[in-house]
């Protein structure tokens, strides 16, 4: 049973059980740093409720010193480290993808992501109070305490890996805090991992178990769910060896105001939004009136984010009476921009949905 949000969330729910929920858009624009009742939840099972006060993680595999710690033992181990960093979801956008063909999952609209600061101990700290030394073609997979509901296979815990190396480098939390407050049990209390940069599927929630091992982890959410599949494969001829390992998320942007079908006055409006290019900087936002046949640059706006941060952009235009096809593209550092056309990005599982995003508006 999925336990009712508090009342101070806004959440639209595409299901209850397990619960999967994402904000509607103008509220992610509404801060930087994502509050926990705007933040999406995407959930495979019910939610486990864990104590804090006796919940454990094991750390055992090929480390030399296997670890069994509490809340306590992790947040005495070393200084807390902060940092501020998007989680999205691989299915983030998948609604655009629904319009070109049928895909599996839940509609999301450009909603399954958000940004907060995240505390807790670097899992790399912990591997070498563990004894890891070789990182080479290693891989750490996280088992949660939930029970995934898997599409086609049997119910079994919720588990994922991520390769050593990214374990290693510095970033990847076993957090707590949540902007500055224990983790809601919704988002993984009282322990979750968060891996920046990463499809939001490898931040395990209410972990428990973590292995080093010499292979990924055979979990269904590692080894058939969260591939990326060509064209040309459907739910009934998928093969995993043909799916790509979804880890660090593509270029993407998104209009978060205004809302699709908004009627708006004659005049300036101003257009607000997201853009998100993982590792590397937001170079340009360029923005349509008219479905991008002509562009103009967005204003990228200042908020002092790091580099696991999103980037907020915003446009004022001058709208004339009539229909409009609002769109947004991002350029990254690389001088890489965004695929046009949904339909050039079209897969069955409706992952990274990263084509231009359109918002059509009537102008009275
Ligand atoms: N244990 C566990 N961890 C999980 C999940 C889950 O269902 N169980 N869902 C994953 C997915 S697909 C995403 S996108 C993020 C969502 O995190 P949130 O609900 O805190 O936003 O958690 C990930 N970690
Ligand atoms: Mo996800």
């Amino acid at each position: 049973m999925s336990a009712p949000l508090s009342p101070d969330h806004a959440l639209i729910a595409h299901s209850t059980q397990p619960l999967n929920a994402e904000p509607p858009l103008h509220r992610l624009r509404a801060n930087f740093r994502t509050q926990v009742a705007d933040f999406y939840i995407r959930s495979h099972g019910d939610m486990p409720h864990l104590d804090p006060a006796t919940h454990r993680v094991r750390v055992a595999g090929r480390v030399a010193r296997p670890l069994d710690l509490s809340l306590g033992d992790l947040q005495a181990g070393s200084a807390p480290k902060n940092v501020m960093a998007v989680l999205q979801c691989a299915g983030n956008r998948r609604a655009d993808l629904q319009v070109v063909g049928c895909t599996s999952g839940d509609h999301w609209a450009p909603g399954a992501i958000g940004h907060a600061e995240w505390t807790g101990a670097a899992l790399a700290d912990v591997l070498h109070a563990a004894g890891v030394s070789e990182t080479d073609g290693l891989h750490v997979a996280f088992e949660g305490a939930d029970v995934a509901e898997n599409e086609g296979a049997e119910d079994a815990p919720y588990g994922v890996s991520i390769p050593l190396a990214k374990a290693m480098s510095g970033d990847v939390l076993l957090a707590w805090a949540m902007n500055g407050e224990p983790l809601a049990r919704e988002h993984g209390a009282p322990l979750r991992v968060v891996v920046p940069g990463f499809a939001g599927v490898r931040s395990t929630k209410w972990i428990r178990d973590i292995r080093v091992q010499d292979r990924p982890s055979d979990a269904f959410q590692q080894a058939h769910d969260y591939l990326l599949f060509p064209p040309d494969m459907r739910a009934a001829t998928q093969d995993p060896i043909r799916g790509v390992t979804i880890d660090e998320m593509p270029l993407n942007a998104a209009i978060c105001e205004p809302a699709p079908g908004s009627s708006l006055p004659e005049g300036s409006t101003t257009i607000r939004g997201y853009a998100i290019a993982t590792d590397r900087a937001i170079a340009r936002v360029d923005v349509s009136v008219d479905g991008g046949r002509q562009w103009r640059q967005a204003t990228i706006e200042d908020h002092g984010g790091a580099r696991w941060s999103w980037t907020f952009w915003h446009a004022t235009l001058d709208l004339l009476t009539g229909e409009h096809e609002l769109v947004v593209r991002a350029w990254d550092a690389a001088g890489q921009t965004q695929p046009a056309l949904a339909d050039d990005v079209w897969n069955f599982k409706g992952y990274l949905s990263a084509a231009w995003h359109r918002v059509r508006v009537v102008v009275l």
